[in-house]
């Protein structure tokens, strides 16, 4: 039996939202914007332009298309900063485990990420030779709450939407997970997620048992 597992990377295999947060705060303070961490919230598996204008509206502010660009440009740099000091500590818990898990039962493993860091935060924690396919922010001209990312890595690793799980930590990702017609796991909590099919805290809540009934069913 195959099923294609489909992981999100921001929120699921990395906490980089804590770096997307100060980066997009230092940049929203120099423009005096008050950015909370409950606005954080509503950005994340968001684009980095869908971002930018989440936080000037929330700022009441316009800016010219070239500001915008150059804003978009430092948010990145600011963050690829961040991501230079990453390392295999930062793998949120049991994610090994349960790539391991897949792994040995030879199920293909695809990444759908919003991110175009993608690649980099991969390789910096080590686990970029983990994924059959990689498909992020670079590869997509439609944003999750799109389903267009998953259906691409799903393409990738020639599985069937209706055979895929997807791991996913945010609202529009949980969203994009059920418009493509695959099984959602959200990982976080079910007052956020409560859409999603299934809702585990962190995937130490996640048996293998629970890994053994996706392969099967
Ligand atoms: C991630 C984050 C978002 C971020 C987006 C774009 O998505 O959750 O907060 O805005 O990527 O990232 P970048 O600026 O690196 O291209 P995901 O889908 O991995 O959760
Ligand atoms: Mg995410």
């Amino acid at each position: 039996n195959k099923k294609g597992f489909i992981f999100d990377l921001d929120g699921v295999i990395v906490d980089t939202a804590k770096y997307h947060f100060l980066a997009w705060q230092k940049l929203a303070k120099g423009l005096d914007i008050n950015f909370t961490e409950k606005e954080n919230e509503q950005l994340k598996g968001v684009s980095r332009v869908r971002s930018l204008e989440k936080i000037l509206t929330w700022g009441n502010k316009t800016i010219s298309d070239q500001l915008f660009q150059d804003l978009m440009g430092k948010k990145n740099e600011e963050y690829l900063g961040y991501i230079a000091e990453m390392d295999d500590s930062e793998i949120l818990p049991d994610v090994p485990r349960v790539l391991q898990y897949l792994k040995t039962n030879k199920q293909p493993i695809s990444l759908g990420s919003a991110s175009k860091n993608a690649r980099t935060i991969l390789e910096r924690v080590h686990i970029i030779s983990d994924f059959d396919a990689i498909v992020d922010g670079n590869d997509v001209s439609k944003a999750k709450p799109d389903p267009e990312v998953f259906l691409i890595a799903a393409k990738e690793i020639n599985m069937k939407p209706e055979d895929c799980i997807v791991f996913e930590d945010s609202v529009a990702g949980v969203e994009a997970a059920n418009a493509a017609n695959m099984i959602s796991i959200g990982i976080g909590s079910k007052d956020v997620l409560g859409h999603a099919d299934y809702v585990f805290n962190d995937f130490t809540e996640m048996s293998d048992d629970f890994l053994k009934s996706l392969i099967e069913n």
